[in-house]
C-alpha cells in the first residue's frame, strides 16, 4: 500500500491524478495543505481521501468547526462514499469544535467545549490523535484552517505546528482544509510555509468555472504548477477532465479510426466512407475522463472546421504518411480549427503501409520544431495510437 518514493514514505490519496501529482502520494506522519478557491469544493476531494483511507483498514479522525459531523456524512452519502458504517464501526471519529458555538452539547466521541480557545482545540486534538493512533494508521482532516484563522487570527497557526508534531509523533497523516479568502499576505505565506506539501484547487473561470487542482509545493520542494481540471463523477469520484481534444488532419488520414481506436465509446456522422459532421470518442485513460472530437477532413466542410476548434485544450494532428503532398494542407487545418497555439502531438498515420514515410521523414517534410512530438502509428493499433494519448497528456499538464 505505501509507496516509497526515495525519500519519505508515501501514502496514496486513492486518487491517481493526485497521486501522480504529489509522486506517490501523502507525506506519510506529516501534515499538508488542501488550499482552495473560494468557488472551489475541497471537502468533496477530502471526502475521497478520507473514505479510501478507511476502505483499506485506516482509522479516521475528522475534526468540523464549520459545520456539524452530521452535514459531512450527508455529504458522503450523496457522494456516493458513506461514511456513516465507518464511524458506527469505530473507524471513524468526529472532533466537534462546532456544537458548543451554538451553546449545545455534542453525542460525538470527541467535543471542544470551548472553541473559542485555541489551546482547548489543540488538547482534543492531541488527545484523540493518541487514543485513535492506537486503532490504527490515522487519517485526520481539519476542517477548516480559514475557519480557525477567521476566529483566533495567527494564533492559530503556533498550533497547528503543534498538531504537526504530534502527528509526527504518532506517525499520522493530516490534512487541512483552507480556502484562500483573499487573507493578508502574511496571513497566506505564514500558512503555505507552514507546510511541506501543498494540493491547490483552483477555479478556472471560462464559460462555466472549471475545476482545477496542482501541487505547488511537495514535500519541501516547490513544483512548477501542473494543473489538471477535474469532474466529481458521483459513482468514480474525482477524474481529471480534460473537456475537449481536437483531432483534425486532411481528408481520409484516419481521423475517425484513430478516434474509435482510442474510445470506450464513440459515434461519428459518416456518409459514403467519410465524416460529413464530426467523430466524437469519450476515453477514460490514466485517471482522466477525456473528450475527442474528430473533424471533417474535406475542404468544403471547413467552415464547420472553424467551429469545432473552440474550448480544446489540446488537439492530435493525423496525417497519412504515404500522402507528403497533403503535409501543407495539415498545417492549414490546424490553423483553421484555431488550435494551432495549443499543445499537440502528429501522428504519423498508416505505418503498415509500405509506401509511408517513416516518422524521421514526416517530421522532416511537415518542417516541424523538434518540440513537437511525433508517434507513428497505425489506426486500429491501440498501442500506437494510446502512445499518441500519453504524450498529448504529458503536454497538456506541463503547460
Ligand atoms: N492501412 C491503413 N489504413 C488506415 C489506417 N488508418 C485508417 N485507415 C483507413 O483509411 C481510410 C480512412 O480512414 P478514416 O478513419 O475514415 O479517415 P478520416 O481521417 O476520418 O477521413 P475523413 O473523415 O473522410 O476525412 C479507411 O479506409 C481506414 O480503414 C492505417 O493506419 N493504415
Ligand atoms: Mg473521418
Amino acid at each position: 500500500m505505501f509507496k516509497s518514493n526515495g525519500q519519505t514514505t508515501k501514502v496514496p490519496t486513492g486518487i491517481s491524478i493526485v497521486d501522480t501529482l504529489l509522486d506517490g502520494g501523502m507525506p506519510n506522519g506529516d501534515s499538508f495543505l488542501i488550499r482552495a478557491h473560494p468557488l472551489a469544493d475541497p471537502l468533496s476531494m477530502v471526502i475521497e481521501f478520507l473514505h479510501n483511507q478507511l476502505k483499506n483498514g485506516g482509522v479516521g479522525v475528522f475534526l468540523v468547526n464549520n459545520k456539524s459531523p452530521a452535514s459531512v456524512l450527508e455529504e458522503s452519502a450523496i457522494l456516493k462514499m458513506g461514511l456513516r458504517d465507518f464511524k458506527r464501526n469505530g473507524q471513524l471519529f468526529f472532533i466537534d469544535a462546532y456544537s458548543a458555538l451554538f451553546g449545545l452539547r455534542s453525542n460525538e466521541a470527541y467535543f471542544v467545549e470551548d472553541p473559542n480557545n485555541p489551546v482547548s482545540v489543540s488538547k482534543v486534538v492531541a488527545q484523540a490523535l493518541s487514543e485513535c493512533s492506537k486503532k490504527g494508521k490515522v487519517f485526520f482532516v481539519y476542517d477548516s484552517l480559514n475557519t480557525s484563522i477567521d476566529e483566533f487570527g495567527n494564533a492559530i497557526l503556533a498550533e497547528a505546528n503543534t498538531w504537526k508534531r504530534i502527528a509526527i509523533a504518532f506517525n499520522a497523516i493530516l490534512c487541512f482544509i483552507y480556502t484562500e479568502w483573499n487573507y493578508p499576505k502574511d496571513i497566506s505565506e505564514a500558512v503555505a510555509n507552514l507546510f511541506s506539501s501543498i494540493v491547490d484547487l483552483i477555479t478556472l473561470e471560462r464559460i462555466v468555472a472549471t475545476q482545477v487542482v496542482t501541487v505547488s509545493k511537495n514535500e519541501g520542494t516547490p513544483v512548477s504548477k501542473r494543473m489538471v481540471p477535474i469532474k466529481n463523477a458521483v459513482t468514480g469520484g474525482i477524474k481529471g477532465y480534460v473537456p475537449k481534444i481536437l483531432v483534425t488532419g486532411p481528408f481520409h488520414a484516419g481521423k475517425t479510426t484513430l478516434v474509435h481506436t482510442l474510445s470506450t465509446r464513440a459515434v461519428s456522422v459518416q456518409r459514403m466512407g467519410t465524416t460529413v459532421a464530426l467523430d466524437f470518442g469519450h476515453v477514460n485513460h490514466r485517471g482522466f475522463t477525456l473528450d475527442l472530437f474528430g473533424t471533417v477532413g474535406q475542404p468544403r466542410f471547413d467552415p464547420i472546421l472553424e467551429r469545432l476548434g473552440g474550448e480544446a485544450l489540446g488537439a492530435i494532428l493525423v496525417v497519412d504518411s504515404t500522402k507528403p503532398e497533403e503535409f501543407p494542407r495539415a498545417k492549414e487545418m490546424m490553423h483553421k480549427a484555431g488550435v494551432h497555439g495549443l499543445p499537440y502531438v502528429l501522428a504519423a498515420n498508416k505505418q503498415d503501409l509500405p509506401d509511408a514515410l517513416s516518422v524521421e521523414e514526416v517530421k522532416k517534410k511537415m518542417n516541424i520544431s523538434d518540440e513537437v512530438a511525433i508517434v507513428g502509428t497505425v489506426g486500429t493499433d491501440k498501442v500506437s495510437v494510446v502512445k499518441v494519448l500519453d504524450l498529448l497528456l504529458d503536454k497538456i499538464l506541463s503547460t
